[in-house]
């Protein structure tokens, strides 16, 4: 495996925390050890975790009313497979990437997916992109999609999303993720049954073109653009969907894409029970949909998710497979820098819920012993798992402090100096 960032600048980085790092580790297995939890064990677990990157958060974001571009940020989706390399380089944890099309849109596939092998790297789930118009685009978007009143219109959507699938193909992805803003903004602008019916009829013919080992993510959001009706607004709607369509249609949860306070770990227990839970965009809100960066404002919330996906993989084994993603929109921070951190929140979330007494939680729940129950979940989120994280990483050639080491690297310097900013660039942090 090529690494961008020179390895024995990696390993010097690592060299000056080893010590402290191990002082920490072995006080950590003590504490886990009078638990009768094996430290060793929860490294391997924590070796063994994923979550895929999206190209499209390697660029500085924005809100609607501006973007304040960084230095160096990619201009097109093979620097973007640089900078997620760079990422998955210092974590270990980010080995897929979830490409946007047209965004990514690429006429030479072999050559991205052979970079990407070089680095260690495969493609997730790819997306379709019908909630913008693009250049030379035949039928506007403006009225829906999927959903439109216009059959052409519609069929141009429908043909989007089947070329996604092609273009997926080529580049070894197995499967697509399908959000469209479509909705209406005004009572009476649809009607509300109508436009589900072509919704769906739409997505019949994408189902179709899907091959026999995809699966294709409906995922909910409940408004925005549309800020009166959302065609697909909601789990709910999102499952009734999956379940018209056939078992390669699954639901996706993006953590932003609920009213404030719902019980996202009980939409996920749901899903997870019906079969129906395809995967995650993970992030992170105070509001609405912020995109900010997972785990930093309701880490509990990210545990409680978590939680609920070791319950349904200690029931169902092997078998239970989500899709993990992030989707955040970095607008002040460097890109890279939260894409690491993110992916370390959600991996200390996916460590602390394998903490989770599992057989204690149970007996406590039998018993109607509500205190103990919710202790039970606090212990194991109130510890602090970082040096089986930081252990995790260096086992498996990464960094022991990932921002620190790629500070220290220069590589967002560098980057400033190959990269200089050009008119016309392909599109990166998305709003
Ligand atoms: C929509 O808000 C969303 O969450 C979808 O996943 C899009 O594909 C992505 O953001 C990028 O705009
Ligand atoms: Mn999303």
């Amino acid at each position: 495996m090529s690494t961008i960032i020179d390895q024995n600048l990696v390993a010097r980085h690592n060299g000056q925390l080893q010590a402290n790092l191990h002082a920490d580790y072995d006080a950590l297995a003590g504490v886990l050890s009078r638990r009768g939890v094996d430290i060793e064990t929860l490294t391997v677990h924590a070796q063994q975790f994923a979550v895929a990157l999206p190209s499209w958060g390697a660029g500085t974001g924005g809100t609607r009313f501006a973007r304040f571009p960084g230095k160096g940020e990619p201009r097109n989706v093979f620097e973007k497979l640089d900078d997620c390399a760079v990422i998955h380089q210092l974590t270990r944890a980010t080995p897929g990437i979830s490409l946007h099309f047209p965004w990514d849109r690429t006429d030479d596939p072999k050559a991205l997916r052979e970079q990407a092998e070089s680095h260690g790297l495969y493609f997730d789930a790819v997306n379709s992109n019908t909630f913008q118009d693009q250049q030379g685009q035949e039928h506007s978007y403006k009225y829906g999609s999927l959903t439109a009143q216009s059959a052409a219109t519609r069929a141009q959507a429908v043909q989007h999303n089947i070329d996604c699938i092609e273009l997926g193909r080529a580049l070894g992805s197995k499967a697509l993720t399908v959000w469209i803003g479509d909705g209406a903004n005004f009572p009476g602008q649809h009607n509300l049954r109508g436009s589900l019916e072509r919704y769906l009829d739409s997505m019949r013919s994408i189902y179709a073109a899907l091959p026999d080992d995809w699966q294709v993510f409906i995922e909910h959001k409940l408004f925005e653009p549309a800020f009166y009706a959302t065609t697909i607004a909601d789990w709910g709607t999102s499952f009734a969907c999956a379940q018209q369509l056939g078992p390669k249609a699954k639901c996706l949860v993006d953590l932003g894409h609920h009213a404030p306070n719902t019980n996202i770990e009980m939409i996920v227990a749901r899903l997870a029970q019906f079969g129906k839970l395809g995967g995650f965009h993970f992030n992170d809100s105070k509001y609405g949909d912020d995109d900010l960066d997972s785990g930093s404002i309701n880490p509990f919330q990210l545990f409680l998710v978590f939680n609920e996906l070791a319950d349904a993989a200690q029931r169902e084994g092997a078998s239970f497979k989500t899709a993990n993603m992030l989707d955040q929109s970095h607008n002040v921070t460097d890109p890279i820098e939260s894409l690491m951190s993110s992916a370390v929140e959600v991996q200390r979330a996916y460590v602390q819920a394998a903490l989770v007494d599992r057989a204690a939680l149970r007996g406590h729940q039998e018993a109607n012993d509500v205190l103990q129950a919710a202790q039970t979940l606090k212990q194991a989120f109130r510890t602090d798992v970082s040096p089986i994280l930081a252990m995790a990483r260096q086992r498996s050639g990464g960094a022991i402090d990932p921002v620190g080491a790629y500070r220290a690297a220069g590589y967002r310097e560098q980057a400033a100096v190959a990269r200089p900013a050009r008119a016309g660039a392909s599109s990166s942090g998305i709003v």
